[in-house]
């Protein structure tokens, strides 16, 4: 079981999307272990986007994914993260496929819609960054299957 940290970006909170994109990984079978509708700092969203610091495109970054609330969540699932890159869809919506989420909602290379990690390490840095683990179930088998006691 992997976890992933996925986060609906200003733009898709705006549009009203959160409904419809949190259905798409229901639907595919991915266990939501927490989620809140947060505005990230200065000091997150630096944080978040470390690697890209530097990059012609980072001030422009930094400042939409502070320019409203976003829509935090943690899912798990076999390989959460690749598939849920999977879903996403390229960065580019140039090269994003029909029916993935940036395929089907995107136009613009920075108002994409939503991030998704991209490895077990940047997962846990980027939980880590926005939840409290106390905001968070604890992963294991389908909460479907859990007893309650
Ligand atoms: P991804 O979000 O698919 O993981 P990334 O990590 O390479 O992509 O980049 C992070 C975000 O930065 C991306 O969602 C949108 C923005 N971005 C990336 N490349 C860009 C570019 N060439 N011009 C403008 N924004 C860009
Ligand atoms: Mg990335």
């Amino acid at each position: 079981m992997e976890k992933t940290f996925l986060m609906l970006k200003p733009d898709a909170v705006q549009r009203k999307m959160i409904g419809r994109l949190v259905q798409r990984f229901e639907d595919k079978g991915f266990e939501l272990l927490g989620a809140k509708l947060t505005r990230m700092t200065m000091k997150q969203a630096e944080i978040h986007y470390a690697e890209h610091a530097g990059k012609p495109f980072y001030g422009e970054l930094i400042d939409f994914i502070t320019s409203g609330p976003v829509f935090a969540m943690v899912w798990q699932g076999e390989q959460a993260i690749a598939m849920s890159r999977t879903m996403m869809g390229k960065t580019n919506p140039l090269e994003a496929a029909p029916g993935t989420i940036r395929g089907d909602y995107a136009t613009d290379k920075g108002l994409n819609v939503i991030h998704g990690s991209d490895s077990p390490e940047s997962a846990e840095r980027e939980i880590a960054n926005m939840f409290e683990p106390g905001e968070l179930l604890p992963s294991g088998p389908p909460i479907a299957s859990r007893s309650n006691g």
